[in-house]
């Protein structure tokens, strides 16, 4: 279809005198709001001010500008119809084949603290009324939400104008956009109206009982303000299983995994995805060289660099490998530091689905790209954990601060049961308890050295966790340290670990017979921490 007149009216100026220049080239006629129309007037083309074309002047502070039927008529106008085409002729009204919009920037004025009447102008109604008309007539007009889009615009004035298929996705995405748009506006209105009151009891009858203040006091600044939005990236071929349909949604500003750039591959899979969020919730806990091998969400090795390791990354993969390579077969790693050559090399000869890390070496890339079906990731270079996290039960959400980076050093941790321990232990205890955290609970992880040795994850009771570590662990059971993500309820789970001959545990603490579990650790010699804090994670 021809373009031979374009609506534009947009918040986000990226790209629009490129957009401008090509419209104004190939003539079309460009009809634009205020400060849109500015902009390109600026830049030396003609515009009609969208106030010459409803004949009524843009009014209430810009509240009323494009919400006129002069406007709405020429983009809803079916023309396959004659009727349609008639009345128009009638009405004296043009036709428009492009509409360029977007919307007012909601989420960003929220997320910018900004007051709530300034947030309440923020909320854009022409804007989606003109997205969603146009969407609706994507059998006469392309409706364009994203600068994203602007050049598959302009590549198609060069070749006769839109295409029926183009002007269907193009409407897709207008839809999902206006939707995520209108959940945005309605979460922060439900947050308004139903904020959690201050020192809700439920909300302060968790974790252990020595954990009290400083989980208070982090809890204390949870703003309860959600602002939910996400605009659909594109479909997946399935998702979990084969017979469940899926798609991926994006935050927009957010550099997640949702962001990652994708090198080398098949399309990641939805089991890809939720795999390799896990991995890097691993590897990027630690500050030093990390790599984290995950299967089913569940880290199966997770290491650090020996300090000094040749090759750090490499060092790290190796012995997170190392800790249970058959789980490790078709797992998916993330590396937080640069995948080298040597890594790569290691790499090629293990059956793996995906890799993630900030950045590969060329030879890196070239190694792993001939094995056909392994997918290749970058991460945003501003990559960061989301600070919220958002699960979906039926008929709800839950909403949490994420279980942050911060607070793993083992000085503020008390000695329950032996000796001190030494600088080397006290590392690799440290190194435990944070790599637990990955773990889904029950977790045990069994660690020497900066890597896992074993790990035992999501059981429904401890002692069949601490059982499969020390299972996998085997011979090098003896010597490791162990921490576990909540207090042993119990001595029996314990007694597996001491049994296996690990020297030093660290755990919560806060049971009501922490006294046994102590006593167990201290007949056995084993030098045992409490951190007062625990690491559940489903
Ligand atoms: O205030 S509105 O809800 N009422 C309108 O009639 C209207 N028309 C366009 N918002 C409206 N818009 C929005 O203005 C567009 O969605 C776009 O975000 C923005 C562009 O205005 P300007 O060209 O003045 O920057």
């Amino acid at each position: 279809m021809p373009v031979t007149r374009a609506l534009i009216s947009v918040s986000d100026k990226t790209g629009l005198l490129e957009l401008a220049d090509a419209l104004a080239a190939a003539g079309v006629e460009i009809v634009s709001t205020g400060s849109t129309a500015s902009t390109i007037r600026d830049a030396g083309h003609a515009v009609t001010d969208v106030s010459s074309v409803t004949g009524f002047p843009e009014s209430l502070d810009g509240r009323v500008k494009t919400l006129h039927p002069a406007v709405h008529a020429g983009i809803l106008a079916d023309l396959r119809l004659e009727s349609h085409e008639a009345q128009l002729a009638e009405l004296d009204i043009a036709a428009f084949e492009l509409v360029v919009v977007n919307l007012y920037p909601f989420v960003e004025t929220v997320a910018s603290g900004a007051d709530a009447p300034t947030v309440i102008e923020n909320v854009d109604i022409g804007g989606p009324a003109m997205v969603r008309a146009a969407a609706k007539n994507h059998a006469n007009v392309a409706i364009v939400v994203s600068p994203a889009n602007y050049p598959q615009v302009v590549e198609s004035l060069g070749r006769g104008g839109t295409t029926l298929a183009q002007r269907q996705r193009l409407a897709g995405e207008a839809f999902a956009h206006t939707a995520s748009y209108d959940t945005a506006v309605a979460a922060y209105f439900a947050a308004e109206v139903g904020a959690p009151v201050e020192g809700d009891a439920a909300a302060t009858a968790t974790g252990a009982s020595s954990a009290g203040s400083d989980a208070q006091e982090a809890r204390a600044g949870f703003d309860p303000v959600v602002t939910l939005s996400a605009e659909l990236q594109h479909t997946l071929r399935y998702g979990e299983n084969a017979h469940q349909a899926a798609a991926i949604y994006a935050t927009p500003g957010a550099s997640g995994i949702a962001q990652a750039e994708q090198l080398h591959g098949k399309e990641m899979s939805y089991n890809n995805y939720v795999d390799a969020d896990a991995a890097l919730r691993a590897a990027y806990d630690f500050a030093e060289p990390a790599v984290a091998i995950i299967k089913h969400a569940n880290p199966c090795g997770i290491a650090v660099a020996s300090p000094d390791a040749v090759d750090a990354i490499a060092d790290a993969h190796r012995r997170a490998h190392a800790c249970d390579p058959v789980s490790a077969f078709g797992g998916v790693i993330a590396a937080n530091r640069p995948v080298t050559r040597a890594m790569a090399e290691t790499v090629k000869d293990i059956f793996t689905e995906v890799v993630i890390a900030p950045a590969f070496e060329p030879e890196a890339v070239e190694i792993l790209s001939a094995k056909k079906n392994i997918r290749l990731l970058t991460l945003p270079a501003d990559y960061a954990r989301d600070v919220r996290e958002v699960k979906q039960i039926s008929g709800g959400l839950l909403v949490q601060d994420a279980d942050g980076f911060d607070g793993f050093s083992s000085s503020g941790w008390t000695l329950v049961a032996g000796d001190e321990a030494d600088a080397a232990t006290r590392a690799d205890l440290e190194f435990a308890w944070k790599a637990s955290r990955a773990v889904k609970s029950n977790a045990i992880l069994l660690a020497s050295g900066g890597a896992s040795v074993g790990v035992g994850m999501g059981q429904v009771n401890r002692v069949d966790s601490c059982h499969l570590a020390v299972d996998r662990a085997g011979e090098r059971a003896r010597g490791s340290v162990a921490a576990s993500d909540a207090f042993f309820p119990f001595a029996d789970g314990l007694q597996v670990l001491l049994d296996a001959g690990v020297t030093a545990v660290v755990q919560p603490g806060g049971s009501i017979r922490d006294d046994e579990v102590v006593a167990a650790a201290t007949a056995a010699g084993v030098t045992m921490y409490f951190t007062g804090e625990r690491h559940f994670f489903h």
